[in-house]
């Protein structure tokens, strides 16, 4: 079994990229009892994300309208609206009123970065990678659709997050953010989900599965946070830029995000091995079936469980210069992810 992992990698200044329906969702994977975390009890975290996620699956519906061709508008709704926990376009709300700007201002990155989140997810569905049946509670896109469509609403999908980011009739016309902000964001965001982004930690987890040996700690950690972390961490960069936030602010609020984007992983690792198909909405147990490596299975189920705990803490120490009642959403969405239970 390898040592535990550390936080070097964490806490390098900038990581250089080089290398059913919402609301059940939602409220499903809010911790109950005394797992929920006691911080800030009067805000009241709950209402809050089912506040945000309302007013994101408003959005992403009006978004994509059933036009012709149908079939491909069709799939790409499937996917989109079968409740996923929005917990992408939610730190991205956060973010952006923590870092000054309003809830609408925050809607056209939010919804792409579900949108990209979601063509992933199809893509990472296909025969050709994972070749999985269950996603988000009902046949996974290319079950319900056939392989091409399935292809293609991904496509969309991603073309449309940056046409909806790009085009500045997408905010509120009383509002509309300065265009260097927009151009920062789509440039961002390119660069997290292009080769050296998503895609590398996509290309990375399938050269080094069905290998004899173990991957590394530091392999897995390289898949992780570029598989995993990056969306999490563009979600809350792009809200910090468009909300106009500072330059060290941002860099505050992306390091915070690295640290959750992290954290989600292990999470995600965690609940594989000790939850069902049935309480996840997507297939449990694939990871020990296919003889993936994860976190549980190099340092141990509680070795995991510490490590989550020291990411949880590392995320919420980058959040104390902000004020403590603005910052209250992002160190709730800290545990969110660290406890969710689906
Ligand atoms: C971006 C061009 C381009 C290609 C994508 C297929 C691929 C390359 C990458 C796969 C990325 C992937 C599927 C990572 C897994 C991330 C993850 C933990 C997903 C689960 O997220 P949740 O739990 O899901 O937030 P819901 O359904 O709640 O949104």
């Amino acid at each position: 079994m390898a040592s535990s992992p550390s936080l070097s990698l964490l806490s390098a200044p900038r990581w250089k990229l080089s290398r059913r329906k919402l609301s059940s969702a939602v409220a499903a994977a809010i911790p109950q009892g005394k797992e929920t975390v006691k911080t800030m009890p009067e805000f009241d975290f709950k209402a809050y994300m089912l506040s945000k996620a309302a007013a994101v699956n408003r959005a992403l519906d009006l978004a994509v309208p059933l036009d012709e061709p149908r079939r491909i508008h069709e799939a790409m709704r499937y996917s989109l609206l079968a409740g996923g926990k929005r917990v992408r376009p939610i730190l991205c709300i956060a973010a952006c009123e923590l870092a000054g700007g309003p809830e609408a201002l925050a809607i056209p990155p939010a919804l792409a970065v579900e949108m990209i989140h979601t063509m992933s997810l199809i893509h990472d569905d296909l025969p050709c990678m994972d070749d999985d049946d269950l996603r988000r509670g009902q046949p996974t896109c290319h079950r319900a659709f056939g392989e091409p469509l399935a292809v293609l609403a991904g496509d969309a999908l991603l073309s449309l997050a940056f046409r909806i980011l790009s085009d500045p009739k997408s905010y509120p016309s009383d509002l509309s953010p300065p265009p260097s902000r927009i151009l920062r964001s789509i440039s961002e965001l390119a660069r997290y989900v292009g080769s050296e982004g998503l895609v590398a930690g996509q290309v990375v987890d399938i050269e080094s599965t069905g290998l004899s040996e173990s991957v590394p700690i530091d392999r897995l950690e390289y898949i992780h946070l570029h598989k995993t972390a990056v969306l999490l961490e563009a979600s809350v960069v792009l809200g910090a830029i468009i909300g106009g936030g500072s330059d060290p602010q941002v860099e505050r609020l992306r390091r915070y995000a690295r640290c959750i984007g992290l954290l989600f992983q292990v999470v995600d690792d965690i609940l594989d091995v000790t939850k069902s198909s049935q309480e996840l909405g997507k297939t449990a147990g694939k990871d020990l079936v296919s003889d993936k490596t994860t976190y549980p299975k190099l340092i141990g189920l509680e070795k995991s469980r510490e490590f989550a705990e020291e990411l949880n803490h590392e995320a919420k120490q980058q959040l104390e210069e902000f004020d403590r009642e603005k910052a209250a959403p992002l160190v709730h969405l800290a545990n969110y992810i660290a406890y969710r239970q689906k």
